[in-house]
């Protein structure tokens, strides 16, 4: 009996109001996911297809600390046999996610990375893209940012240097991120009592002060992020990027059906693409809707869930 998880779009930070894993309260949920987790026997792997980390808004250092608790978890079920398996994402940061793989054996307490794919690893120097690959149902896990041309750095044209190393999106991310946490409430208890009181100025005059600032930066992020709520695209470019993956492995593996899951949009998707090739996107955990996705290796069925907090829900469910 075997199972495995698939979770994507943590974003992990520092607890500040730039957070969004904490103000949307799915940090809790999460911790309450990760103990439900601890007695699901048959799961073996936990694999979080990347952006585990939000550290173009948030130090590492930070997200170490303030999340404890959830470190503590993940040994526990580490030391019950179960893998950990990180894919990087794009907010993970590109010198974080090359220090983890360059530094042998790697070790985050419990936290292995992906290993299964390095031959198709993908590194541009500005770009670092290893897969999760799983050779008996042919699964293959990645964040899938690459398919989102706001968030890759742009191609060299014509061996001109580009002024601009990072993509677009990390420029925006980090300036909503600084307005963010300038109201952010994080203060020694000593200092509360007189910060109740001149908070509300405060507050006013700061947001008086960056309000244009974070408007401008907000809508752009929300123009180019697919994450948004407001994003007008289709996210085809993430389908056919699905397909092109599964002809791919189905070609040098010599497989007739490949599983391809993605990450990244933050919008949760299950779908048969045709005969051989399935797509899925895990979601998110900075929205209401938290979700996972769940192949039964045994069953050989590929489910997307909802986790509600206490239990799990089924959203779809698609046999291989
Ligand atoms: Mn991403």
């Amino acid at each position: 009996m075997s199972k495995i998880i698939v979770i994507s779009d943590l974003h992990v930070g520092d607890a500040s109001e730039a957070d969004d894993f904490h103000t949307s309260g799915n940090d809790l949920k999460f911790l309450n996911f990760l103990n439900w987790l601890k007695n699901q026997e048959e799961v073996k792997e936990l694999i979080i297809a990347g952006d585990f980390f939000e550290l173009w808004q948030c130090k590492i250092e930070k997200s170490l600390q303030v999340y404890v608790e959830i470190w503590s978890v993940m040994n526990k079920l580490a030391s019950k046999g179960k893998s950990i398996i990180f894919v990087p994402g794009n907010h993970d940061s590109l010198p974080f996610a090359k220090l983890c793989y360059e530094t042998s054996p790697f070790s985050l307490g419990p936290i292995l990375l992906t290993k299964q794919a390095e031959r198709y690893r993908y590194d541009t120097g500005d770009e670092l893209i290893i897969p999760y690959y799983q050779p008996h149902l042919a699964i293959w896990v990645e964040h899938g940012h690459r398919f989102d041309r706001y968030n890759v750095p742009r191609e060299e044209e014509n061996n001109v240097k580009r002024a601009i190393k990072k993509p677009i999106g990390y420029y925006i991310s980090k300036i909503v991120g600084v307005f963010e946490r300038i109201i952010d409430k994080n203060i020694d208890d000593i200092l509360l009592d007189i910060w109740e009181r001149i908070r509300e100025d405060f507050e006013n005059v700061k947001k008086k002060l960056s309000h244009p600032f974070y408007d401008v930066a907000r809508k752009l992020q929300n123009h180019i992020t697919p994450a948004s709520e407001e994003y007008k695209g289709d996210f085809s470019e993430y389908l056919e990027g699905a397909e092109e993956i599964a002809k791919n492995i189905i070609d040098k593996e010599e497989v007739d059906r490949c599983i391809v899951v993605l990450g990244h949009t933050h919008r949760h998707k299950l779908e048969k693409l045709d005969d051989r090739v399935i797509y899925v996107n895990a979601g998110s955990w900075v929205k209401s809707v938290s979700t996972f996705c769940l192949i039964d290796l045994d069953t050989l069925s590929v489910s997307l869930k909802e986790w509600e907090g206490e239990r799990d829900l089924t959203i779809n469910e698609i046999t291989i």
